[in-house]
């Protein structure tokens, strides 16, 4: 056999569960302390444990951030949970490259990814085992766990879009993610 024409795989992408490992791959965690201003009630989520675990992310670089052509494939995990009303949810983004879309797909758990357009039309979809998302550019993204277990998804996005966080703090989202007698609702804010 020549070594050096097939080699073995550098990463590994676990079927059932999405967990990712190998070179390259990278590992982040969101706590409440990281989350100032991300949910509607501020205060609540000053007083709470600073500590708790809201969301991790995984993520495969193959190629340096900003490469143009290129793709990371990653998957987020939302723990169950709220911030007085609202579900966990990921601080969301637009893409700093504006146009640049993303795949989003359920791996385990429920909640909803909620999509939000330039002109701040907001609308949700339903994310379960299975369910596939394209996201279009210029599209803000979040997702929140409504469910009672652990909520994690996988993500595919092209390696030059960035994450930009900034226009989300000046202006939020315009509709929150409620638990409305137990059941989500979005309600404009
Ligand atoms: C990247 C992709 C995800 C999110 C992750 C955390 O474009 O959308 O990997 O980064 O779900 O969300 P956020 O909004 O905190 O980056
Ligand atoms: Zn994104």
């Amino acid at each position: 056999m020549n070594d050096e024409l097939i080699l073995n795989p550098r990463v590994h992408f676990q079927i059932g569960n999405g967990e990712l490992r190998g070179d390259n791959v990278q590992h982040s965690y969101r706590v409440i302390r990281d989350l100032k201003h991300i949910f509607l009630q501020e205060q609540t989520r000053e007083q709470m444990d600073q500590d708790i675990l809201v969301y991790e992310v995984q993520v495969y670089f193959p190629v340096e951030e900003g490469t143009e052509g290129g793709l990371y494939f990653g998957n987020s995990t939302i723990y169950p949970g709220k911030v007085g009303d609202e579900y966990f949810i990921t601080k969301g983004h637009f893409h700093s490259q504006k146009d640049r879309a993303e795949f989003y797909w359920g791996i385990y758990g429920e909640g909803m990814l909620i999509l939000m357009d330039e002109s701040g039309k907001i609308w949700a979809e339903k994310m379960i085992p299975g369910s596939l998302h394209y996201i279009p550019g210029k599209t803000a993204h979040r997702v929140a766990n409504t469910g009672h277990e652990p909520l994690r998804f996988g993500a595919c996005w092209p390696s030059d879009a960035g994450h930009d966080y900034k226009s989300i703090a000046n202006t939020g989202f315009s509709a929150r993610l409620l638990d409305v007698n137990g059941i989500p609702q979005l309600i404009k804010s």
